[in-house]
């Protein structure tokens, strides 16, 4: 497949103002009449052939302006239609397709999903409905006229408003919608099939009455309510938040099985994986509630921040996903415990993110160039692209911010932009250059900041220096991206020795000191130092002791910091720190050195993991005695340790998958025993008295957070109680997040338990696929060499099917991406597996594909036997023949 460039955009040649659609549904032969209102665009070439884009369309017909189009004046190829003379005035084509639905296993395009007609469009799927300018800079008015026979399609969506709707003979009936927003073809979308529906309505700030609705399998809509309730919220969010009202008079939203990724923004429709929709107590666990809960946020806020600005070139895609994400990253924070939430994001960058930075995939928030858009809807384009967003406000303060993002809706609404309008709108506003903070974009690779502290006791100053460092990284897409300085707000503060808030005598407002320590004064404020140069340092006076800094409150930068602190120091930082992420974050150091450095040694298993474990208890126990009640979703995650993936980028060259996971399961089992008996007593007093109702809110799911931490733990120190108490609580749990973690403790200890409770359980659920999913997960990560066997034997389970993409991410990418002991099976097993399956579902559905074979990432990292394996197989896809676009990219990109 060839390259598309960002240096080689140009706007399209023709531009189409409006679109008429006739849509007749039937499973295997749906016909599409698109009436399509085109003309010239002043912007591009005089003259130039009109080239729409097409996929496995058939063309059943095509007219001029009402007139066939004479011989030799089309010319048609399997992705492209050709009109070689167009009008040079404004010009009306209409052009009848035939698609079939019912084969269409890529989930691109008009497809069907448990017999439901549904629609996936971004990046590149209306092509697959009609011909058209599919680019996201040609928007359009859309209006759907969809018809379908009663029986088989009762319920018919589509974007925008509806406006009519009737019968259509004696069987058929049809409807019709009209969206007056243009938009691009990316966001068009149309539903057809039975939905049961839950719906609302919500009044905006601007008074317009919106209906709200979920449509779901029927039978489920007892389980849509909190889907519903979250679109409400959202709305009063934004407009709270960012001034931004809703614009239509309908929301809908459809949950689907068969959905390539999370959800999708389609104007007015957004369409949904199902598993982000459906929720009840029995089937749900807490994080399936927070998940829901962000991502119907998540494409609300799409409405605005993709929508009604949406972006100019897929190179672009940052502009609205990277802003969405920090926009539901607020929400979630705002809903929920700011804190907690701030640790959850970092720990998702990190474990997503920072691999691929570091890894043969790495690319630019906002790549260079690519082969096929579809790999590139990345955790770097998403948590890093909000990192920056994240940035900016830090950089311009939440008022400036603010004014930032009115300005940027204001100037951009109706168009596609780029991110240098957004950059505009936000440099306008503050009288700031952002040219240099602009970097962030176009440079892959997470940097790295040292620091060194030193105190002059004499001077009573302390200085911090801080060094930055871009690692090279050599990809096609960051080819030529010199590395510069980038722009690195440092939030800090300083803390005493042994406790208080020391160095200067700063308040508590959480910030810390710096902004009160004389002479420092004007290069922090409001508790924030930026980072320009390659090396600069920052002078504190009046500072009579040492103190311990903290540095990167909140993660103010999405970097990796080189800290030579003490254990002492971090210990203080635990125990004394303002800003609870650093709290957090010393904690997790503390268990990481004691992580990587017995997986470096390649240390055996053990009890205990030397004097840094036993420090780290011990301070632990400290904290729990004080805290764990007042705040348990913070204190398991104080609790829980850095995973395997963080532990092995830390170590980075030459990593043993299993010496990681017995250094992980030493101070494990160290913590179960050092603090058992306060886990245990905090099991008792966390426990829901009898009877009480359930409820999915941040405090309830703090407490069970932090008692099936507690259980995790014991059972690692001794996993005959663990048993014993994991099976209790698998008979008596009345919600789906304390009987998942009772069946992940118990799935870890081999023999005949485990798996008459693995088999009760997918008895008792076997009309639940989504509950399955977690059942499949649960036994594709068990750190053993029988789990292979076991996934290949579930992948014959009657449950299981390759076609669907929540069941191979379910039980095959849980395998190969969270599974990094037999993923890397020494004996290569695991890496031909994952590679087998990667080219069985190409054919069928290569997005998916390609993204099972991103589990391939770190290969160039792990030790010699392993990597020789690992790029064995890989290059066995590699060579495959009749590779999709996708999954050749990956695999060429890895190995490259
Ligand atoms: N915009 C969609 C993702 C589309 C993926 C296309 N391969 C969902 C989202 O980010 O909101
Ligand atoms: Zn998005």
């Amino acid at each position: 497949p060839s390259i598309v460039r960002l240096a080689d955009y140009r706007p399209s040649d023709y531009l189409i103002d409006r679109v008429a659609l006739d849509v007749r549904l039937h499973p295997t032969e749906t016909r599409i009449t698109a009436t399509l209102a085109l003309r010239p665009n002043p912007a591009g070439e005089p003259g130039a052939p009109l080239i729409l884009d097409g996929d496995e369309l058939t063309l059943l017909a095509i007219a001029l302006d009402g007139q066939p189009t004479g011989p030799g004046a089309i010319e048609v190829t399997p992705r492209s239609l050709t009109l070689h003379q167009p009008p040079q005035r404004p010009f009306v084509l209409e052009i009848a397709t035939q698609v079939n639905p019912s084969a269409n296993t890529k989930l691109m395009g008009l497809y069907r999903s448990n017999g439901v007609y549904c629609t996936q469009c971004e990046a590149d799927g209306f092509r697959r409905i009609t011909y058209f300018l599919d680019r996201p800079d040609v928007m359009a008015v859309y209006t759907t006229r969809i018809e379908a026979e009663r029986s088989e399609a009762p319920v018919l969506l589509g974007n925008g408003n509806p406006v009519e709707h009737g019968v259509a003979g004696l069987t058929r009936h049809y409807a019709v919608w009209h969206d007056p927003h243009p938009k691009p073809a990316y966001l068009f979308a149309l539903v057809g099939g039975h939905l049961g529906r839950v719906a609302s309505r919500f009044t905006t700030m601007e008074g317009r009455d919106v209906e709200i609705a979920v449509y779901v399998e029927p039978g489920k809509e007892d389980r849509a309510g909190f889907a519903l309730d979250a679109v409400a919220r959202s709305m009063a969010w934004d407009e709270r938040s960012f001034g931004r009202a809703y614009d239509l008079d309908v929301f809908n939203v459809v949950a689907v099985s068969d959905f390539n990724m999370g959800a999708m923004e389609n104007k007015g429709l957004n369409i949904f994986n199902d598993k982000y929709v459906l929720a009840s107590p029995d089937t749900a666990t807490d994080a399936d509630y927070a998940n829901i809960e962000a991502i119907i946020a998540h494409e609300y806020f799409h409405n605005w921040s993709g929508n009604r600005v949406t972006c100019r070139d897929w190179f672009q895609l940052c502009l609205k996903e990277g802003l969405t994400v920090f926009r539901d990253q607020e929400f979630s924070s705002d809903e929920r415990s700011r804190p907690v939430h701030r640790i959850a994001e970092v720990r998702t960058l990190r474990a997503r993110q920072f691999p691929e930075d570091a890894g043969p995939l790495a690319h630019p928030v906002r790549p260079q160039a690519y082969r096929e858009i579809n790999n590139f809807y990345t955790a770097t384009v998403y948590e890093k692209g909000a990192e920056i967003v994240r940035m900016l406000r830090t950089l311009l303060g939440p008022e400036t911010f603010r004014r930032g993002m009115d300005r940027y809706f204001a100037t951009c609404d109706g168009t596609a932009a780029t991110v240098e309008d957004f950059l505009a709108a936000f440099a306008a506003e503050s009288g700031r250059d952002l040219t240099a903070f602009a970097r962030w974009y176009a440079q892959a690779g997470t940097p790295t900041v040292s620091v060194t502290g030193t105190h002059d006791p004499a001077a009573q100053t302390y200085t911090l220096a801080f060094r930055q460092g871009l690692p090279r990284v050599a990809t096609e897409a960051t080819a030529g991206a010199a590395r510069e300085p980038l722009v690195i707000p440092v939030a800090l503060g300083l803390v005493a020795q042994g406790g208080g808030q020391g160095g200067g005598g700063q308040g508590g407002d959480g910030r810390g000191s710096g902004g009160h320590v004389a002479g420092a004064s004007e290069r922090v404020r409001d508790g924030v130092f930026v980072l320009e140069a390659a090396e600069d340092s920052l002078v504190f006076t009046g500072v009579a002791a040492a103190p311990v800094p903290s540095l990167f409150r909140g993660f103010s930068a999405p970097v990796k910091v080189e800290h030579a602190l003490t254990r002492d120091e971090r210990l203080t930082l635990l125990a004394h720190d303002a800003d609870a992420f650093n709290r957090w974050q010393a904690a997790q150091s503390l268990a990481m050195e004691v992580l990587a450095g017995r997986a470096r040694a390649g240390a055996p298993l053990a009890d205990e993991a030397g004097p840094d474990g036993t420090a780290l208890t011990a301070a632990l126990a400290t904290f729990l005695d004080a805290e764990a009640l007042a705040d348990p979703a913070f204190a398991a995650l104080v609790l829980t340790l850095p995973g395997e993936q963080e532990v092995a980028q830390t170590i980075a060259a030459e990593v043993d998958p299993d010496a990681i996971w017995r250094a992980r399961q030493t101070l494990r089992r160290q913590l179960g025993r050092d603090l058992g008996p306060r886990l245990l007593a905090l099991r008792d007093a966390l426990a829901e008295p009898p009877g009480a109702p359930f409820s999915p809110d941040a405090a309830s799911a703090g407490r069970r957070a932090l008692r099936n931490a507690a259980l995790d733990l014991v059972a690692a120190a001794d996993p005959e109680q663990g048993t014993a108490l994991a099976l209790t609580q698998l008979d008596a749990a009345t919600t789906m997040t304390d009987r998942l973690a009772a069946l992940a403790s118990v799935s870890l200890v081999p023999g005949a338990a485990r798996e008459a409770a693995l088999a009760r359980f997918a008895e008792t659920y076997r009309h639940e696929p989504l509950v399955l999913d977690k059942w499949f997960a649960l036994q594709a990560m068990i750190p053993e060499a029988g789990t292979l066997d076991r996934v290949r034997g579930l992948m014959r389970h009657p449950a299981f099917s390759l076609g669907n993409p929540n069941r191979v991410r379910s039980l095959v990418a849980s395998f190969s991406l969270n599974n990094p002991t037999q993923f890397h099976r020494p004996d290569g097993a695991g890496y031909d597996l994952t590679a087998e399956v990667v080219l069985a579902l190409d054919g069928k559905n290569p997005q998916v594909a390609a993204r099972l074979l991103t589990a391939f990432n770190t290969w160039r990292m792990v030790e010699g036997g392993r990597r020789r394996k690992a790029e064995e197989a890989l290059s066995r896809v590699a060579t495959a023949p009749g590779l999709s676009p996708d999954v050749s990219d990956i695999a060429g990109r890895s190995l490259a």
